[in-house]
Parts: structure tokens; sequence; C-alpha cells
């Protein structure tokens, strides 16, 4: 059977079991999108390349298959980069296929060409170029395989446009097998042995690689063995957080008292995430190169196993693997005050005290996380995280998106991308003011494709994060932050969506009833009090401390 490059390509692409491709279309990239019609693959065209690449971040967060991205050369690559570089912080499985030259042409600098290999190479797993017409079933079998084995992340191949539209009889590949590590005996010996001898043991959930039943059988061996677990940053759905053994994120704006008990704990047994500095709250909750408590790291990746941080026992395992290996693994339990204490300094931690305006954000939360407790949470970056990280509950793994690389602009293409993958379940995004700019066209695409999100523009006027940072260090001196908005819910309407203000707390429920039933996307823009800076203190206390310092 004789096809062309484009039709070859998306034909691998559905053996190895994408049914979704976000891009912007592309003149390079022509003879693909004609593969594209008429295939199985349900294509979502978006208005920004970082929106579709986000998108298949989200994708491949949400699915454990490579999210598939197609954006044309130099403008569009370069566009979408910010989605590969989440998708490599965040090791979430993504192909991004990039138009390129045509072959007689390279080289030369022609119109829009870059070097794909060099201007990924950081950022990205493996980036190659397909030459050959012949190769697109190996090397597109490869990055699957690449995407998805030990630590995934993002691949990137690029498709020179004579290539792409060249005939080819070459055969389809088989369905693609990653491969993942599995804990030995001998590994699960010693971990039995470490902590048999703990007293202050504490686990941290989260990275990449989990599933629902994965994350299940982690919570039976935790409860099991009375085991406190804290989720690691923006990982806080590895973990039901109902779970007597869930006792908070340990991320950005970390509760002292967890943070202590990161500090005292004897042994650490982090199942997932790298040790950075997110997590490890700017590398200071543990000692580099030799922790003071005994760590056992478990990874998908060898090359992150002793990276920072020496471990006592170092574990190289998928997540699901780790996890039905350690199910019936059962110790006696000496620490359980140390877990009931540090669980009700948790439910301690979700309640706070009022907050300078009439709009407080902790109670909007808490209001919605007994409305619809099992909503998809999607974020950008932003002090208004902050709230999400303390006051939300996650039930499921797979119901919170959100970049652990902090890249703004995040949180609306995911949750269009979520209610692409799952149309049943309700999807919030939360975004700042300055957040929900950099990706607010994508509500054309959430309306395109008949997917209703609920956005919610927590509006304080500001970029706050650097605000906050500038008072801390610069106390008064005021520049580059402040920001003058258009009305968010007028702009909501102008794409069909539905559009409203929302300025006390107690106006809040009712807004998000009428967001919900509204049969479109929303966006419910929460004017906030730039003085309630985070839910901890105030921009004024911030800026007096620093001048005091
Ligand atoms: C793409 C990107 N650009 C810049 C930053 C730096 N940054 C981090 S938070 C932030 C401010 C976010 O402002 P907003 O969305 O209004 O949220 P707020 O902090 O005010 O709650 C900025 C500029 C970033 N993280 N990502
Ligand atoms: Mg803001």
């Amino acid at each position: 059977m004789s096809r062309h490059g484009g039709k070859l390509l998306v034909d691998q692409l559905v053996v190895h079991g994408a049914d979704t491709a976000f891009c912007v279309p592309g003149e390079s990239y022509v003879a693909l999108l004609d593969g594209l019609y008429e295939s199985p693959i349900r294509l979502i065209t978006c208005r920004h390349e970082a929106g579709a690449a986000n998108m298949a971040d989200a994708y491949g967060k949400l699915t454990g298959r490579p999210g598939i991205c197609i954006v044309t050369r130099g403008p569009g690559a370069t566009h979408a980069s910010v989605g590969v570089h989440t998708a490599f912080q965040d090791s979430t499985p993504l192909i991004l296929l990039v138009g390129q030259v045509a072959s007689d042409q390279e080289e030369r600098e022609a119109f829009q060409e870059l070097d794909y290999r060099r201007v990924f190479g950081q950022m990205a797993k493996w980036v190659a170029q397909i030459d050959q017409v012949d190769r697109i079933p190996e090397l597109v079998a490869r990055a699957f395989a690449t995407a998805c084995s030990g630590r995934p992340g993002p691949v990137v191949l690029a498709l020179p446009e004579d290539m792409l539209a060249t005939q080819s009889d070459a055969r389809d590949a088989l369905r693609f097998n990653a491969a993942q590590a599995h804990p030995g005996a001998e590994q699960l010996e010693r971990l039995h042995a470490l902590l048999q001898r703990a007293e202050r043991p504490l686990a941290i959930v989260g990275g990449a690689d989990w599933t629902r039943a994965a994350s299940e059988a982690m919570r039976e061996f935790l409860e099991a063995n009375e085991l406190p677990a804290g989720a690691a940053f923006r990982r806080q759905d590895a973990l039901d957080n109902d779970s007597p053994s869930y006792v908070g994120d340990v991320g950005i704006g970390i509760n002292p008292k967890l943070a202590a008990r990161v500090r005292e704990a004897d042994l650490l047994l982090v199942v997932g995430p790298r040790l950075g500095e997110m997590t490890t709250s700017g590398y200071t909750l543990l000692e580099s190169p030799t922790p003071a408590q005994t760590l056992v790291h478990v990874h998908p990746g060898a090359e992150e196993l002793g990276r920072v941080y020496r471990p006592e026992l170092p574990i190289l395992s998928g997540m699901g693997q780790f996890a039905r290996a350690v199910r019936e693994l059962r110790v006696e339990s000496r620490w359980r005050d140390w877990t009931t204490g540090a669980r009700a300094e948790f439910e301690e931690w979700q309640r706070h005290d009022p907050m300078p305006g009439s709009l407080d954000l902790g109670d909007c939360i808490a209001h919605l996380r007994e409305r619809v407790p099992d909503a998809i949470v999607t974020n950008g970056a932003g002090n208004f995280t902050v709230w999400v990280h303390r006051f939300w509950r996650w039930h499921h793994y797979g119901t919170q998106l959100a970049p652990t690389s902090g890249a703004m602009g995040y949180g609306v293409p995911a949750a269009v991308a979520a209610k692409a993958v799952l149309p049943d379940g309700v999807v919030i995004c939360f975004a700042g003011d300055g957040d929900f700019l950099m990706a607010g066209q994508e509500l054309a695409t959430a309306m395109q494709y008949e997917l209703p999100v609920v956005i919610i523009v927590v509006n304080n006027g500001m970029y706050g994060t650097i605000r906050m940072h500038q008072e801390r260090q610069f106390p008064g001196r005021v520049v580059g932050t402040d920001l003058v908005n258009p009305d968010f819910a007028a702009y909501a309407r102008a794409f069909g969506a539905h559009g409203e203000t929302v300025t006390e707390t107690a106006a809040f429920p009712a807004a998000f009833e009428r967001a919900l039933a509204a049969g479109t996307s929303a966006v419910l823009e929460l004017r906030t009090d730039p003085e309630a800076i985070n839910p901890r203190t105030t921009l004024t206390a911030i800026r007096a401390q620093a001048s005091e310092g």
C-alpha cells in the first residue's frame, strides 16, 4: 500500500493509540494535515501553539499516553516550547511534531528554519528529524517508547516538508511497548527492614507515571501501616486527601508544621517525585548530598536517584510496579501518634482566619470542594495557586493538572484538554489576572469544540507573586507588577461564553451554579483585595517586616 509521508505518519499515531491531536496548522505540514483527513484522530485546532502544547501535556498527564502536538516551523515551534519545557519538568509523555524546511533547502536559514536538535536539546528526552519517509514507522515507534519509558517526557520529531509529501510503501509498525523497572525482592526486603527500625517515618508521594489503580494500591499500603504521607509539589492528587494517611502538600506555601515533620522524620519514603526545588522548600528540608533522614527514593529514572541527595535505598521502579509490590507489605506501626498528629495539623491548616476584602478566596474554594468534590482542577502560576494548594481536597489521581514548571498560561488549555478527554467531568480552571491573559484566547477553542469549562479568574490587579517578592526585597519600590485589566466578564461574553463578576464571598455559590448551568464555558472574575497576597499574610505586613529587617 503506497501512502504519502503525512498519511503514513498519522497511521502510526493511530497504531500507537493516539485518539486526539492538538495543533495550529502550518503550510509546512499540509501533507500531515491531509493524513488527518478521514483519520480516527480527533484534531483540535488551537489559537496559539503554547495552548496546543499545554493541552497535549494535560492530555499526557490524564491518559498516560503521549499528548500529540503538531506545529509549524520556527514560529510555531518556539511558541510551543513552553509546553515542551513543562512536559520535561513534569515528566509528561508528549510528542511534538514540527514542520521543517525541505531537505534541499536545509542549512540556508531558509524561511522559518531552525535546527530543532539544538533548540530543544535541553528540554526534550529525544529530538530527531525524519529524513527518509520509509523510516517513519521506526522513528515514530521510538518516539512513543521514549516518551513513555522510565521517567516519561517530551520527544520532538522534525518533519521536512518534502519527506512528508513523498510516497512510501513502508508497513505499519506494531504498537509500542513501554519499558518500566520493577523493585526487586532485595529492595523490598531492605525497605521492610528500614521501616521496622523507623520511629518517625514519612512518605512523600508524587511525580508522574501514576494511575488510579497505583494510587489506590499505595493508599492501601500507607493506611494499613498507619504511615503519614505528604504530596509533592502540585501532585496532590497522588493520594486521596481524605485518607487518614494524607498530611498535606510538600510544595510552595507548605504548612510550617509539615515542613518541621519532614525535617524531623527519621525515614523519608519518597515515592515518585524528583526531589526538586519546590518539593524541598528550596533544598532546605533535606541536606545535600547526605540527608539526616534515612532516604528511600523510588523513581522511574535512574539518573534521578542520587542526583541531589544520597538515598540509603534507591529503588528504580515505575509507580504501578512499586505500589503493587508494597500493597501487602506490613510492618508493626510504632508511630500512630506521629501520624494522627500530622493529620490533625493538616485539618487545622485547611481552616483559615478571615482575609482582607469582601471576597475570601479560601471560603470560595472551601465551597467548591464540597459542591464539586471530584472536579478536575487546573491552574497556571501565581499566588492565587497557594490558596488552591492549601484549601482544595483531591480524591482521585488525575484530577489535578498543574505545572510543576511554574508556567503561567497553563490552566486554561489544560482545562480544555481535560474536558476533551473526560467530557462528563466538571472542570475548573483557577487563573490569576496575569495568568489568564497568557492563554485566554483558548476560550475560543473551548467554544469551537463545545468543551464547557469553568474558569475562575482571581483578579487582584497585579502580578501578585512578583509584587510579593518585590516588597520583601525592595519594600515600597513597586515597579513592573501593576496590571490594568479588561472587564473579564465582557471578555468572556465576546467569545459567546458566560461571564460574571463576583465581588463578595456570599455571591459566589449562586454565581458558580449559573456558570455550571450555562451550557457553555464560563468565566467568573473574582475581585480580590490586593492586600490578601497569600493566605497567611498581607502586603502591608510583608512591607513592614521587610522595612524593619
Ligand atoms: C510564563 C511565565 N512568565 C512569568 C512567570 C513569573 N511569574 C510567576 S507568578 C507571576 C505573577 C502571576 O500573576 P497572576 O496570574 O495575576 O497571579 P497572582 O500572583 O497575582 O495571584 C509571574 C509573572 C512565570 N512563572 N511564568
Ligand atoms: Mg494577579
